[in-house]
């Protein structure tokens, strides 16, 4: 005999989970013992939200490609822990929610407070899940717990990845598990097996042939090429045949952007070079990137012409390719394969000087990689300060998050990201408050490497209270706050009439400091690198609260 949620445990290792992220309550709670007993495999995180929590759990998932565990009691999942889950619906990250209906014994219908069943003075978990996760499964019976764990895992795993929730009836969760259940359990690995689908030998052939006989081709390259073996053969091929290499958002930082095949990313707060580069192409192989309108100027018609431009579009999801822009060409499979068996091509190398040349001049034209001249009053830095900062600062073994604002925007724009795969950003739903929390997963995925994350003062109100998550768990992160006393990014829209954007001052360093961080305050230029540099290796997390002129705005260039 077996209780659920010792079963629930199992399963989950069985799974391969090793980590949880959570604020328990309920349903969690009586689970926890268990957990307890299986401390020397599975680790439980605590946060101090479930927003944070959430985070936490899609950061995991991003940087692992495995499911990251959300756990925590239905009306919090289901309200602050929608944040993190709503980033994994639209970024594609693997999750695994795991919440109840919070509900007693025989009282599901009683409208007892903070139930979820969906009854009659009850909210509904289940309902409000289903608009953020790809699959929910609600278990009454203690043996469905187990298969609906099963299952989310499965669904959480397939492409497109993203969250699948599991909502425990919570009264089962203390309840036995027949022996001999009629509908039958199974060891779980069989129903994670999967094979993925492989590039059509027919259209690789085709796209060579293309990419051969193109002038000016480029690969546009997304998400579905931001793992390992995706960065280091995006960067083989372009580079030996010569292709321009321009980023979605998401795509960032996939390439070295100082290769001399890269033009930046592209979009409104990309980079001309991308743009422009794009424009001029007349072959363009998307690569796991969906074309969406907001990194392709809203569909400018200067940027993508079918029909005039020949275009193939390579995606794991068939839905994906041919989504937002028409193409010739639509290929279900791993992007990564399909670059693979392109590398056994001749591509057009002979083209390749020429084909550099045309991305060089572009480049230079465009100022790719040059900042703008800025200026800021005194004992204030420029965002384009913290740009160059970061740029002089960033070895192979760091890695940087982002979250919203002016801030973000600076970076994205005018940051050139040398080491791939050393950029994390939010490319979901990008909500302030994320890049804090993400920071703190990174460093729990890669405890080797140095982590800094930039945030605005704005963000940072947010979401604070995962440095104390940081401090508990032993994550010296560093994060660099924008301070300019305010929501930059809204304050910049509003053409002088300020209202509701000005914040009273706040000084990070000193709560960082009561929350047994490291606090240091920058108003100076030079003083930032040696901050950041000073905060690298050390036992605690770092807070560096640099002094950002208010008035400082995004980069006012035209990119198209
Ligand atoms: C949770 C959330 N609320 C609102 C927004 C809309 N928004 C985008 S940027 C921004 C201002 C961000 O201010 P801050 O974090 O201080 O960064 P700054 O722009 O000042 O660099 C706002 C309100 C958002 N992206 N996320
Ligand atoms: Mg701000």
């Amino acid at each position: 005999m077996t209780t659920v949620k010792r079963a629930v445990v199992q399963t989950l290792l069985d799974c391969g989970a090793t980590t949880a992220f959570t604020l328990p309550g309920l349903g969690i709670t009586w689970m926890l013992d268990e957990f307890y007993d299986r401390k020397d495999q599975f680790r439980v995180v605590l946060t101090r939200s479930e927003q944070i929590a959430s985070i936490m759990a899609q950061v995991y998932g991003k940087l692992t490609g495995r499911p990251g565990v959300l756990m925590g009691q239905g009306p919090w999942i289901n309200t602050t822990g929608g944040f993190g889950i709503l980033e994994a619906y639209f970024s594609g990250s693997p999750m695994v929610v795991l919440t109840d209906t919070s509900c007693y014994d025989g009282f599901g219908q009683h409208g007892v407070y903070q139930t979820m069943t969906g009854d009659y003075g009850a909210a509904d978990v289940r309902s409000v899940l289903r608009t953020m996760t790809k699959f929910v499964t609600y278990a009454t019976e203690p043996e469905e717990a187990v298969y609906g764990l099963q299952l989310a895992y499965k669904h959480a795993s397939l492409p497109r990845q993203g969250p699948a929730a599991v909502v425990l009836k919570t009264p089962i969760i203390r309840r036995e598990i027949p022996e001999a259940p009629r509908a039958r359990l199974y060891p779980t690995a069989g129903y994670l097996n999967s094979t993925p689908p492989r590039p059509d030998p027919a259209a690789v052939a085709t796209i060579a042939g293309w990419v051969a006989a193109a002038r000016a081709p480029i690969i546009v390259a997304g998400n579905g090429l931001q793992n390992e073996r995706g960065r280091a053969i995006l960067a083989r091929v372009a580079e030996r045949a010569g292709i321009a290499v321009a980023t979605s958002y998401n795509g960032k930082g996939v390439i070295d952007e100082t290769s001399p095949v890269s033009v930046g990313m592209l979009g409104t707060w990309g980079t001309k070079s991308a743009n422009t580069s794009l424009a001029a192409a007349d072959f363009v192989l998307v690569l796991g990137a969906s074309l969406g309108p907001d990194y392709t100027g809203f569909r400018n018609p200067q940027l993508m012409r079918p029909g005039d431009q020949r275009i193939v579009q390579v995606d794991i999801d068939p839905r994906n390719a041919g989504w937002v822009v028409p193409v010739d060409l639509a290929v279900t499979a791993d992007a990564a394969d399909v670059l693979a068996a392109l590398d056994e091509r001749d591509l057009g190398v002979a083209r390749r000087t020429e084909r550099l040349e045309g991305i060089r001049e572009r480049n230079a034209a465009s100022g790719f990689g040059v900042l703008p001249p800025t200026q800021s009053a005194p004992g204030t830095l420029h965002y384009s300060d913290i740009v160059s900062a970061l740029d002089r600062f960033l070895t192979p073994n760091d890695m940087l998050t982002l979250d919203a604002g002016t801030n973000r925007i600076w970076v994205t724009n005018a940051l050139r990201v040398r080491t791939p795969g050393q950029l994390v950003a939010p490319g979901g739903i990008g909500g302030m408050g994320w890049g804090l929390p993400a920071a703190a997963a990174t460093k729990l995925v890669h405890p080797g490497r140095n982590v800094v994350g930039l945030i605005g003062d704005g963000g940072m109100a947010m979401t604070m209270s995962a440095l104390m998550t940081c401090v508990q768990e032993g994550l010296p992160i560093t994060v660099v706050v924008a301070n300019n006393d305010g929501l930059g990014m809204v304050r910049d829209n509003q053409k002088g009439k300020t209202l509701a954007s000005d914040f009273s001052h706040v000084d990070f360093a000193r709560i960082a400091e009561g929350m047994g961080c490291r606090g240091i305050r920058v108003d100076r230029k030079d003083a930032l690198l040696d901050a950041m540099t000073e905060a690298r290796g050390g036992a605690r997390p770092t807070v560096i609260d640099v002094a950002v002129d208010p008035t400082a705005s995004h980069v006012p260039a035209s990119n198209y």
